[in-house]
């Protein structure tokens, strides 16, 4: 046949793979193992192309590799809980398992014609008992270590959706879904100890040298570790005694709180202390002093998230107290309750130093508070502080034992100090904090635990687990169906057999995507994983997906694997060796004369422009954006798998772009890899040719090509191992035909199997092979077709330059007497004598005596 065709031949070796169960890793293999993972999707009913983009990378490693002799674990699953189906009960009046399971379906067979090397037999949802009920018993693990704490804290609560809400979900101040204006509320919630390995998790980013740089820094930002000093304030005592002066409200018996600082080293700079509006001295201040009191009401109404405080304008409320300042005898520092200062990051506390810092600096011009400076360059001593604080390097001035040194060292001699005379010492703070986990959702892992009377919160037996959700729910009205359940929540104590209830509350989805990876390469179906199998696997080669997941899905998963090894269940901290992050799909955007988006099916260009199809009418050529919905620039990867099969629609995902960067979708580019698919088939049959003779070029560019698409590929620029393969394409096309492109041929089917693995299979098998490409040894480059193929030799005649020659590398001393003879500046200067010696050094120089 002159033509591939993908209707009738994709479907076929899919059908090929699977029956020879090709994809399926064996953990007990002597070879070497791979495990390759693109992030799990979250089953939203359909698959979109930047899930073609991310797996297609991803299958293109796993089929190198396992061509390459790896046992190469590539599997599959479903991020299965969450949201949207909870959603699409209530607006949909279906089940979430049932509109879960049912797009899972319809996705599976969606990646089936994309004819992705995976193995389905370990495909995995986390909505499914046999999932989570693991989760659970890990759960429980981690209860036992001390890893799982239960406390209260304070949330945002979304009113209409009645759920807590993470601060990435509040968007100036609303929920994320709802738009609903978010609450404060304080809920005692289950937290996963993240903070216990806060250290280690921001340390060991720098072993992670497979991460993409800007990956590792927003983790390292989000853990935030700051060195410091913490140190002591004392409150005068209520009988009006102690380093207070004069008459000072007493604090309700708090005689003394922490602070925190970064800058030890401005101490003599302060000018106040202040405490977070949750402060236990607020609150205590706050009981005498009814304007406190309704000022910290105030402040809670604002919004509650870090992104929220840092942008609020900077309030205080003088309590009245003052503490005494450590270095200056007699000194004091007025204490305000300040909306600036969070509860949740260091002490809680603080104390300002307008000069060196922009928000004290704020808040001492708006409550008159002096502003001595502390740190100049030299010659800025005398410079006043105006609206900005001086944040830069110098010497310390205006602060006794400390004049003269520099920022750093005054940090240190600070800290000495304190710790020497026993009021502060030098710590390490992180922003990051602890993992709440508390979901008031149906669509998640049921937390397994039981509240009783008198026993508090037990655990739910082992023996008892999973515990499964309730099928019969309702989402008539807002709130949690496992809460308004009729019988599942009343069970008897575990520990003293009296009426309980069941948490019903269910873990945060992130859970769920903390651990798979370790499912995937081990499944016993009586525990979460076995701890020899999923070794032999772990950690992950590679993992590919977005940079959406750059901060929290990975933290989480690092944070389990972590707790894993402290609990000696695994013996691996880093569960992901290596990294990359894809760009996007985009597309161009079309709308009409009333401003309404098109999808490009309704669209045709001509040229720069563009006109509604239906009606003739001009249309706008919008943006290249992201493909989404909203904006109708969404192509659909069934349609282009009708259209153009599946290989051409995987080529055109490597081809383009660099992998880092977005993609934009064309038609065009689409059509080129068409091409491209059908030049493979036909060079493919170049492979049956029994010509004989070599080609020594075409050996090169051969070698060439494989030693750069291996190289390529190894690195992820697919797109440079597309265009080596366009090269060789070429050159095998322009070759006459003998020994050397025939095998070119049959080698550029294996290099480009691994992305465009149909037709790769068709072309090989009508060379009469019988098992399959994707089990044939990757093509080995030979070195010395690799090596430089010319060199420039310089032609003399009696030691003199005359001229030069490029030749081939190691040409036989014959032919090059032979070519030199023949210049004509040579048989100028010969001027028809014959040479009566003729020296060669190979590869350099000739030199001609006449
Ligand atoms: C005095 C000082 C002087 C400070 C100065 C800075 C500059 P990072 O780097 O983010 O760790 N701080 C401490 N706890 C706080 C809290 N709970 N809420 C708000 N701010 C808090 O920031 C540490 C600095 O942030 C600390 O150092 C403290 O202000 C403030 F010239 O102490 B500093
Ligand atoms: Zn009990």
């Amino acid at each position: 046949d002159s033509r591939f065709n993908p209707a009738a031949a994709d479907a076929r070796w899919q059908a090929r793979w699977e029956a020879e169960g090709t994809f399926r890793a064996d953990s007990a293999s002597p070879k070497p193992k791979s495990f390759v993972l693109e992030m799990f999707p979250y089953p939203s009913g359909r698959i979109h192309m930047g899930h073609v983009r991310n797996y297609t990378m991803g299958d293109v490693i796993a089929r190198a590799r396992r061509m390459q002799g790896h046992e190469v674990l590539h599997p599959m699953g479903w991020d299965a809980f969450g949201m949207p189906a909870e959603n699409a009960a209530i607006e949909r009046r279906v089940h979430p398992g049932e509109w879960t399971r049912a797009n899972i379906a319809a996705m599976k067979a969606q990646l089936k014609r994309l004819g992705f090397a995976l193995d389905w037999s370990r495909e995995l949802a986390t909505c499914e008992p046999d999932y989570y009920g693991h989760e659970q018993a890990l759960f429980l693990d981690m209860l036992d270590a001390g890893l799982v704490t239960r406390k209260d804290a304070w949330v945002n609560w979304d009113p209409v959706d009645m759920t807590v809400l993470a601060n990435e979900q509040v968007i100036d101040g609303r929920g994320w879904r709802s738009g609903a204006p978010v609450e404060r509320r304080k809920l005692t919630q289950w937290f996963l100890r993240i903070t216990a390995f806060a250290g280690e998790l921001a340390d060991d980013l720098k072993s992670l040298d497979a991460w993409p740089e800007k990956v590792r820094l927003m983790q390292e930002n989000w853990i935030g570790k700051s060195q410091g000093l913490r140190f002591t304030f004392h409150l005068p005592s209520p009988s009006g005694e102690g380093p207070g002066v004069g008459e000072s409200p007493h604090a309700n018996g708090i005689a003394a709180f922490d602070v925190f600082t970064t800058r030890p080293d401005t101490l003599f700079g302060a000018s106040f202390a202040a405490v977070a509006i949750d402060h236990p001295l607020a609150t205590a201040c706050a009981a005498a002093q009814p304007l406190l009191a309704a000022f910290i009401a105030e402040c809670r109404a604002g919004g509650t998230s870090a992104a929220e405080i840092e942008t609020q304008e900077k309030k205080g409320f003088d309590t009245g107290l003052s503490v005494a300042h450590p270095l200056i005898p007699g000194r004091t520092l007025p204490v305000f309750v300040a909306n600036f200062v969070l509860m949740d990051y260091g002490t809680g506390a603080i104390f300002g130093c307008p000069a060196h810092d922009q928000r004290d600096l704020d808040f001492a011009r708006k409550y008159m508070l002096p502003v001595p400076r502390v740190v100049a360059e030299v010659g800025d001593e005398d410079t006043p502080i105006a609206d900005e604080a001086y944040v830069g390097p110098g010497r310390i001035i205006n602060s006794d034992f400390l004049n003269g040194l520099d920022v750093e060292s005054a940090k240190r001699a600070v800290i000495a100090r304190a710790e020497a005379e026993g009021w502060g010492q030098g710590t390490t703070v992180f922003r990051l904090r602890d993992w709440g986990v508390s979901r008031q959702r149906y669509w998640g892992t049921p937390i397994p635990i039981i509240h009783c009377q008198d026993c508090g919160a037990v655990p739910v037996p082992r023996a008892d687990l999973p515990v499964v959700l309730p099928q019969d729910v309702s989402f008539d009205v807002p709130g949690n169906p496992l809460d308004r359940h009729p019988t599942w929540k009343h069970v008897p104590c575990p520990a003293c057999g009296t009426p309980a209830r069941r948490e019903t509350d269910t873990l945060d989805t992130f859970t769920n995507s903390s651990w798979y990876f370790i499912r995937f390469a081990s499944q016993p179906a009586d525990r979460p994983f076995d701890r020899a199998e999923a070794e032999a696997w772990l950690p992950v080669g590679q993992y590919i997906g977005g940079v959406e997941h750059a901060i929290l899905h990975l933290l989480y998963a690092r944070f389990w694997t972590r707790a894993l090894a402290h609990m000696g269940q695994l013996g691996l901290t880093e569960p992901f060796a290596g990294l990359f992050t894809q760009g996007m799909v985009t597309h161009e955007t079309y709308s009409n004369a009333d401003g309404q988006w098109l999808e490009p099916a309704l669209v045709e260009k001509r040229g720069d422009t563009a006109v509604e199809i239906a009606s003739g009418a001009p249309i706008t050529i919008g943006r290249t954006e992201k493909m989404s919905k909203s904006k109708k620039n969404v192509v659909d990867p069934d349609a282009i798998i009708d259209q153009f099969g599946a290989d051409a629609a995987r080529w055109f995902m490597l081809s383009d772009s660099p992998p880092e960067r977005d993609l934009a979708w064309s038609l065009a580019g689409i059509e080129g890899a068409w091409r491209f698919v059908q030049r493979v088939w036909r060079i493919g049959a170049l492979g049956a040719d029994t010509s004989s003779g070599e080609d020594l070029p075409l050996a090169r560019a051969l070698h060439r090509a494989i030693d750069g698409i291996t190289q390529d590929i190894d690195r992820l620029q697919f797109n440079k191992a597309v265009a080596r393969a366009y090269e060789l394409a070429t050159a095998i096309e322009r070759a006459s035909p003998c020994a050397t492109r025939a095998d070119a041929a049959r080698t550029l089917l294996r290099l480009v199997a691994p992305m465009i693995p149909h037709v790769a299979e068709e072309a090989w098998a009508s060379l009469g092979n019988t098992s399959l490409i994707a089990n044939a040894p990757w093509p080995v480059a030979d070195p010395a077709l690799l090596v430089e193929d010319s060199v420039t030799y310089a032609v003399q005649v009696n030691g003199k330059l005359r001229d030069t020659a490029t030749l081939p590398k190691g040409l036989a001393r014959d032919s090059v007497e032979a070519t030199i003879l023949a210049l004509p500046k040579i048989t100028a200067a010969l001027n028809g004598v014959a040479p009566k010696k003729i020296i060669v050094v190979p590869d350099r120089l000739v030199n001609l005596v006449a």
